[in-house]
């Protein structure tokens, strides 16, 4: 473990990154320690726990602000570099490993390069990465005039201010990344609790319900539905048993399936969502979880089916709706044209500080590191 120390504090070098619409805190595996157990005090003290507000660490007490990524070079060879994502649940003093996530995906191209874990080409530069989560692979092609890492482009996604520089993401592999299929249930759509629900993972394990079906438009904001704790409720009982039929077993303790309420399009696009991660609101839609929805729009069956509007060409690229504007997602068919392959959007990140983290020595560590 590479820290140094900073007075009584251990110091650990940490790179704060916006990826997407989120934002994490960014690690060289090789300077955390290699024990699991130690790993995650010593984060979770960095982030601030037990303590939603997170005041004593530096994570943003929103759960799209209190992630982490460890990243290290990669011995497969499909991929250069291994990303493992957690999030942190701050005030459970606890990380879940179980979901990847799509937004910070984003930002480990850029980490990578700029930290030499891979070599910036003159153009652009393709970082190969394996989400270790899910273990699935994307190609990031990062934009890299005269070998260095461009941030400023004219590219806007929503939810972000301004324009960055465009960062392609091209997965292959995720279908059924955590739940072994694209439809975990076998069915296209299924029942619970009463209201009809689709089952999804193409990246994120997702179970999508029609807004109407829950008493709500589909076009509150994210302030009211979290008000809701009535929805919440109901919608809690439903993921609990959605869960158990996608063979992702007792999720009540892990932050997937996350739950998605969809209603017609508002703003021109295929179709418009409300997405719960899986308690919280989100401001917008995760990556993968945006793909998840958009993969159940091109299935038959679904409860989306009645609702989501197809472009007549190019059919498989959907824009998704969400709180603070759309999110166009390409799913890529297989050569019969009939399965969906993968899928690939555009995202910008940015470093946003670069430093090292001061924490106070942690116990489990310090056993195990007594040098
Ligand atoms: O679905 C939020 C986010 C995410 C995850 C969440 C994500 C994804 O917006 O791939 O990006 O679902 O908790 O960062």
């Amino acid at each position: 473990m590479a820290t140094t120390s900073f007075s009584s504090l251990d110091a650990v070098p940490c790179v704060w990154m916006r990826g997407g619409t989120s934002k994490a805190a960014f690690f060289h595996a090789s300077d955390l320690p290699v024990e699991p157990a130690a790993r995650d005090a010593l984060i979770l003290a960095a982030m601030g726990h037990p303590d939603a507000r997170q005041i004593d660490g530096i994570g943003g007490g929103h759960p799209l602000t209190t992630k982490v990524a460890f990243i290290s070079r990669s011995q497969d060879a499909r991929a250069d570099v291994d990303y493992l994502f957690g999030q942190v649940v701050a005030a459970e003093s606890r990380i879940d490993y179980a979901p990847t996530c799509g937004n910070i995906l984003a930002a480990v191209g850029p980490f990578a390069l700029e930290e030499g874990l891979v070599a910036a080409q003159p153009q652009e530069s393709v970082v190969r990465i394996r989400m270790v989560n899910t273990n699935s692979y994307c190609d990031a092609v990062v934009q890299t005039p005269g070998g260095r890492v461009a941030y400023s482009g004219d590219t806007h996604i929503s939810g972000v201010p301004g324009e960055g520089s465009p960062i392609e993401l091209r997965f292959s592999d995720i279908v059924g990344s955590s739940c072994g299929a694209l439809l975990p249930t076998g069915e296209p759509t299924d029942r619970i609790d009463g209201v009809e629900v689709t089952c999804v993972d193409n990246g994120m394990p997702v179970v999508v319900m029609r807004a109407a079906d829950l008493g709500c438009t589909g076009n509150e904001t994210p302030a009211e539905l979290d008000a809701n704790t009535a929805l919440k409720a109901r919608i809690e009982s439903i993921r609990l048993q959605a869960g158990q039929r996608m063979g992702l077993g007792d999720v009540s303790v892990k932050v997937v399936p996350k739950m998605t309420l969809v209603s017609p399009a508002q703003a021109g696009g295929s179709l418009n969502t409300r997405t719960f991660i899986p308690r919280k609101c989100h401001d917008a839609i995760g990556v993968l979880g945006a793909v998840s929805v958009a993969s159940a729009c091109v299935l038959s069956g679904t409860v989306t089916e009645p609702l989501c509007r197809l472009g007549a060409a190019p059919r498989h690229d959907l824009s998704v709706e969400h709180p603070t504007g759309e999110f166009t997602v390409r799913l890529l068919m297989d050569d019969s044209g009939l399965a969906i392959a993968g899928a690939a959007l555009l995202r910008t990140a940015r470093p946003l500080f670069r430093g090292q983290v001061l924490v106070p020595p942690q116990p489990l560590i310090r056993k195990l590191d007594p040098a």
